[in-house]
């Protein structure tokens, strides 16, 4: 007779995890790591031990609603407690940097969310201290989750297999436009201090990521134009949905860029284009990339996620061309687990499998990625595309 399920999971160690921060980005991880162990066979099972933020009765709402057992409203208190093997950073920029260093220095593995950090500096202590805790056995990943759809796992896949062969091109944008209206009103993603920067550190992040991860090498400069449309927008008392807004009466400036536009050259020589805005009437999440190489070429729409165009420039011209491949099949990247075939999957789906290769990275004692140096790297890019922008586009290296 089948052994009761309880006990099964009793022989699977258990990865109990801490979560500072409960808004759009704490429910999405919340929901990763709800269900990762659920769908996937793990080393270890993960627990959602505690939730933390600053507002004790909203933190027992969303504790309620995302399945955790415990709150603090105190993230110092959650890193020091005894209960917890890995703390999940997220909360604004701006308190990446002190909470990921001391989650580290008491022994936690760390998650967190991007960008890594607000500045090159932040991101540098934090790289150092996950190097020193790497020596310790403990591990920290940066979460840009779009590496996590299946069809850009895929595409990453067949570019590392030489489907594409030399690469020429990486065409990418990333649109949004909930900036639109002139009255919507200020949130912390408006604010250097806190945010960093605009649409570059929110969406430019990902995209650079998403770029060099494709390409499997780095960008070895930019050229760029950033923007600032609406400098100044109302304070209000009230919240926006899934965007907490300043709270105050008046208006506000705006300390960020809007939209951020660059050119790139990757190491190789091969070209790129880049585009993130908040501004595109219309966009709500739009995420494209195509790479041509001499040998075909790749895109992908994160409006059609469950696709990837594949033109193999090797068939005969005659019918050669663009074709759908639909990312269903269980020989696909994270699909063995999920539904049969032509039963897609979604947004949130690509947190679950963040969750997964976090924890099947710590099982077996492996370096995760994107690692921090790799959320470094991408903090250089960021920064080389400010620096080039103050220039008037002036073509800016990248530190290494
Ligand atoms: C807001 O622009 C946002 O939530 C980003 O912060 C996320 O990283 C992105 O995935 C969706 O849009």
């Amino acid at each position: 007779m089948a052994q009761p399920q309880q006990s099964e999971e009793a022989e699977v160690p258990p990865l109990r995890v801490g979560m500072v921060g409960y808004a759009f980005m704490g429910a999405a991880h919340s929901q990763g790591w709800r269900t990762a162990g659920r769908v996937f066979d793990l080393p270890r099972r993960p627990v959602l031990a505690v939730i933390c933020g600053r507002d004790a009765d909203a933190v027992r709402r969303a504790a309620d609603r995302h399945g955790w057992a415990d709150t603090e409203t105190d993230w110092r208190a959650l890193v020091e407690r005894d209960d917890v093997d890995l703390v999940d950073i997220c909360t604004p920029g701006d308190s990446h940097a002190e909470i990921a260093v001391a989650a580290l220095a008491a022994g936690k593995h760390v998650l967190c969310e991007k960008p890594l950090a607000n500045t090159v500096e932040e991101a540098q202590v934090m790289t150092r201290a996950a190097e020193e805790a790497f020596d310790r056995g403990q591990f920290a990943m940066v979460g840009f989750n779009y590496r996590r759809v299946p069809a850009t796992a895929l595409a990453r896949r067949m570019v590392a297999e030489g489907r594409l062969g030399t690469l020429r091109h990486v065409r990418v944008s990333y649109l949004q436009d909930w900036l639109v209206d002139p009255e919507f009103p200020l949130t912390w993603r408006l604010r250097r201090e806190q945010a960093g920067s605009g649409s570059l550190g929110d969406l430019g992040a990902h995209i650079v990521d998403l770029a060099q991860y494709l390409a499997g090498e780095p960008l070895a400069g930019v050229s760029a134009l950033t923007e600032t449309f609406v400098r100044e927008r109302p304070l209000t008392g009230g919240a926006v949905k899934g965007l907490s807004a300043v709270s105050g009466t008046g208006t506000g400036q705006v300390t960020v860029d809007d939209a951020a536009l660059f050119t790139g050259r990757f190491t190789s020589g091969a070209l790129a284009s880049f585009e993130a805005t908040r501004y595109a009437t219309g966009r709500k999440n739009s995420l494209r990339i195509e790479l041509n190489g001499e040998h075909g070429s790749l895109a992908f729409d994160l409006e059609r996620l469950n696709e990837l165009s594949f033109h193999d420039g090797t068939e005969p011209a005659a019918h050669a061309g663009f074709r759908r491949i639909l990312v269903t099949e269980p020989d696909h990247p994270y699909l063995d687990a999920w539904w049969p075939p032509g039963h897609g999957l979604g947004y949130e789906h690509t947190f679950v499998h963040q969750a997964r290769d976090l924890v099947q990275a710590i099982a077996e004692r492996r370096r995760p990625e994107p690692s921090f140096a790799d959320g470094l790297q991408v903090q250089r890019v960021l920064a080389a595309v400010e620096e080039s922008a103050e220039k008037n586009s002036v073509y800016t290296p990248i530190a290494v």
